[in-house]
Formats: structure tokens, C-alpha cells, sequence
């Protein structure tokens, strides 16, 4: 956490020791190949770790989190393309929020189902609540299994909605400049999938209310204490601007 609150910062304590920021964020040494400030940009990323995987005959698996409008970018259609012919250990899983920054999806596409493009490479699309944590988890597992077993990639459509804006301080609620109506994003509240979680959890007993009362006050402490952290932490030093990055 607070490795990753510094990166957010810009901080040399960070990740990436400040140099990527929110965006690029990676720490190869649990897997975790980096994010994309371009929109598409990680999928492809997905396919070569699933090939690398492949090469050298372990049981890995790669995930690509991409966006509804990604998956209208030429990399979707080449990744899942190349994926599905070489039957690569792969998950795409496409959160789809119906909106690309301010557009909504259906503007920006024919179909309803992003799952449906699956068929065109010959593999499983699944859809699935992506507001209902146990079901993401079971059509993973699903597509894990899948993906160990050799049978190839799998394309999991999480349907969504988004609980804030794209960006902080933009035209969203303003008068007039409105692209989401108050029903909706009142919707989206009540549609929580946290908030879901803990009804659940606690209507199946499986955690008392307390305990997680405790968990949700044991959370924002650590992330408080990563802000600090952060806030506390150095700049990068001008020194080490070409350091760790590559052209
Ligand atoms: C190739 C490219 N085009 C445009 C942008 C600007 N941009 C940043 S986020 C975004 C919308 C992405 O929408 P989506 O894939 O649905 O992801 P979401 O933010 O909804 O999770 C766009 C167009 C970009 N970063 N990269
Ligand atoms: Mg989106």
C-alpha cells in the first residue's frame, strides 16, 4: 500500500521509484506486467506474458482488465485473435462501464454484448454481474481452469456502471454539461458492489458486523498511513531522470 500510494505521489519510494505514476504502475516481481495510460495498450501485453507462459510449460495464467472502450480498439481484435489461435493461457475480462471517458458505449459500438465478439475468434464470452463479487470470481475460475487446461483464452464481459466521473474536477455535474443523469448515478450507488458484498456476508453470517466494522477501520488506517507515507516521501532526484526507463 504504501509503495503504491508513493507512485501515486510521483515518489522516488514508489513502485517505479515515481517514474510511472498512476498509469504505469507495475511491480514484475508478483506478475504484475503494468498498467496502460494507452487505451488497449495492455492487452496485447496479456498475449505475449500468456505466450511466454506457454514456452516455458508452466501452469501461469494472464489477465488483461480492460475498459468497453478498449475493446473497440484494433489491439482488442489482434490480441484475442492471436490468443485464441495459439490457444494461450489468457483471460480477457472487458469491464464493461458504458462510458469511454464521456461517451456512452452506445454510441460507440452496434452490439449490446461486448461477450458476443467472442464467437469471431471461436472461444467462450461469457457475461456476468460485475457488481457481484461471487460471480466474477466463478466465471474466473471458470476461465482459469479453461486457460490451465489448455483449451485457450476466454473473453469475460463484467457488466457495470461507474460511481464517480472519468476525471477528477470535470464537466459531469455541472449545470447544462450534465453526460449522466442524477437517476443514473443514484443507481449506481445503490448498485455498490462493496456494499453488496457486506449485505451478503452478513445476511449468510459468514462475518459478523462487527468484525467488519473493525476490517473497514483496520483498511483506512493503512491507507491513511500510506498517504502519509507518501506525502512524507522524496521527490525522484533529477539525477536519475534517465535511469530505469527505456527508448
Ligand atoms: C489510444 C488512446 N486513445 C484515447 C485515450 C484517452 N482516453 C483515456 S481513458 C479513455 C476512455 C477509456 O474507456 P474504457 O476503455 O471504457 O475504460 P474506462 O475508463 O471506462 O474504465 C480515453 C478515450 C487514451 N488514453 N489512449
Ligand atoms: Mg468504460
Amino acid at each position: 500500500m504504501n509503495r503504491m500510494m508513493a507512485e501515486l505521489f510521483g515518489k522516488a519510494t514508489g513502485y517505479c521509484k515515481g517514474k510511472g505514476g498512476s498509469m504505469h504502475i507495475a511491480d514484475f516481481r508478483i506478475g504484475m506486467l503494468g498498467a496502460c495510460g494507452i487505451v488497449g495498450g495492455g492487452i496485447p501485453v496479456a498475449v505475449g506474458a500468456g505466450l511466454s507462459a506457454y514456452y516455458r510449460g508452466t501452469d501461469q495464467v494472464s489477465v488483461a482488465l480492460f475498459g468497453d472502450g478498449a475493446a473497440n480498439e484494433g489491439s482488442f481484435h489482434e490480441s484475442l485473435n492471436m490468443a485464441s489461435t495459439l490457444k494461450l493461457p489468457v483471460l480477457f475480462v472487458c469491464e464493461n462501464n458504458q462510458y469511454g471517458e464521456f461517451t456512452p458505449s452506445t454510441k460507440a459500438m452496434n452490439i449490446q454484448d461486448i461477450a458476443d465478439r467472442a464467437v469471431s475468434y471461436g472461444i467462450p464470452g461469457v457475461k456476468v454481474d460485475g457488481t457481484d463479487v461471487l460471480s466474477v470470481y466463478d466465471a474466473a475460475l471458470e476461465a482459469v481452469r479453461r486457460a490451465r487446461n489448455g483449451a485457450g483464452p476466454t473473453l469475460i464481459e463484467a457488466k457495470t456502471h461507474r460511481r464517480g466521473g472519468h476525471a477528477e474536477g470535470e464537466a459531469a455535474f455541472l449545470a447544462g454539461q450534465e453526460y449522466r443523469l442524477p437517476d443514473e448515478v443514484a443507481a449506481s450507488e445503490r448498485n455498490d458492489p462493496i456494499m453488496k458484498l457486506h449485505i451478503y456476508i452478513a445476511s449468510h453470517n459468514l462475518v459478523s458486523t462487527t468484525e467488519l466494522e473493525v476490517m473497514d477501520h483496520e483498511i483506512s488506517e493503512t491507507v491513511m498511513k500510506a498517504v502519509d507515507f507518501a506525502r512524507s516521501s522524496p521527490d525522484p532526484d533529477t539525477s536519475s531522470i534517465y535511469e530505469d526507463t527505456w527508448v
